[in-house]
């Protein structure tokens, strides 16, 4: 059997630990004045399976080296010179706002008062030396359950948090084409309003509308139509160069434009562009022998907003001019 330390600190027991590696990977920080002591300790952990053991013999020096290795866990006596334990727990505890690292003190004073200030001070377990080797351990092995415990929780929350951003942006997402849906178009709007106040600058919404799309679906089906929708989503993208510049898809086969800090000059080239992009479009459903063409028809508005302006006001200048553009025979865009 191992021999047992020659020191106070730890009683021998005969008693074998259950398994070598017990608490690796591991690293535990010793805070001990007494040199014997201490030895003894980080013997004891590293027969336990610790994997690195630091030392401090005062205050001072356990908080430096807290903060400089960051280690898992910490073993603190309460008479040190200088600064005792209860002033290093609380100086740990204030190192790592929102962490945790599991402090269990160690000491030789015994009293129930002594316990309960070592845990007002911010220590998770106290022990009275002598510690037997198996309790220390065990303990050890108790707080390190809690704190793998933490960790995962620590981890899985955090991929929760990821996974919510992802779900608010899925919501604000059209599944077909990955542009912005109508709920996300709402939103910027009202944003982009609201700046475009504030910076006195125009703002233009457009409001696009395939031209006899129902024929094309009830010509080629619902399946090249919804091809015909990704490409024009696509497409929209493309040409919504600034970064500021918004593409939705409102309904069915409508799409919305906002182009921030653009004046009424500025949509109508932007207009005429998206006109010609068109044209290059590989719509071609299977069977045909030429790609076909796709057009649209839109309607546009400019202002620099007002305290009147709101986006559903927006929207139905924007609308009122798209019928105009559709009862004036299509492919064209209105203001
Ligand atoms: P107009 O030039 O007056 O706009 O004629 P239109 O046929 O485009 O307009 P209408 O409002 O009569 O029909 C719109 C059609 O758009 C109906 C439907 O077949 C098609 N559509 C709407 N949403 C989708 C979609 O998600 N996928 C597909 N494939 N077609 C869609
Ligand atoms: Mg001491
Ligand atoms: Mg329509
Ligand atoms: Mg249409
Ligand atoms: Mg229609």
């Amino acid at each position: 059997p191992p021999t047992a330390p020659a020191s106070a600190a730890i009683e021998a027991t005969g008693a074998r630990l259950s398994s070598p590696n017990s608490l690796a990977p591991f690293s535990v920080l010793v805070v001990e004045d007494q040199a014997v002591m201490r030895a003894a300790l980080v013997t004891e952990l590293k027969q336990a399976g610790v994997t690195q053991v630091l030392e401090a013999e005062n205050g001072r020096a356990a908080l430096a080296l807290f903060r400089s290795e960051r280690p898992d866990m910490v073993l603190l006596d309460i008479r040190l010179p200088g600064e005792d334990g209860y002033w290093v727990a609380r100086q740990l505890r204030e190192a790592e706002p929102g962490e945790w690292t599991p402090i269990i003190f160690l000491s030789g004073l015994d009293n129930d008062l002594d316990v309960w200030r070592g845990i007002e001070a911010g220590g998770d377990d106290y022990l009275v030396k002598p510690v037997k080797p198996i309790v220390l351990v065990a303990k050890l092995r108790a707080m390190r359950r809690l704190l793998d415990m933490r960790r995962r929780l620590v981890t899985v929350s955090a991929e929760l948090h990821l996974a919510n951003q992802k779900l608010n942006e899925m919501v604000e997402l059209d599944a077909l084409t990955g542009l912005v849906n109508r709920r996300g178009l709402d939103r910027m709007l009202h944003a982009e309003i609201a700046a475009a106040q504030r910076e006195s600058k125009p703002l233009t919404l457009m409001l696009c509308d395939l031209d006899h799309f129902k024929h094309f679906n009830d010509t080629y089906g619902h399946v090249q139509g919804d091809e015909c929708l990704k490409q024009i989503g696509r497409l929209l993208r493309e040409v919504c160069v600034r970064p500021r510049d918004i593409a939705a898809r409102y309904g069915g086969e409508e799409f919305a434009l906002i182009l921030p800090n653009t004046p009424r000059s500025g949509a109508m080239t932007f207009a005429r562009a998206l006109g010609q992009m068109l044209k290059f479009l590989k719509i071609r459903p299977p069977g045909i022998n030429e790609d076909l063409l796709l057009t649209l028809s839109g309607g546009i508005t400019t202002c620099i907003p007002d305290a009147n302006t709101s986006a559903e006001s927006m929207l139905m200048r924007a609308d009122a001019a798209l019928y105009a553009a559709k009862s004036q025979g299509r492919n064209r865009f209105f203001s």
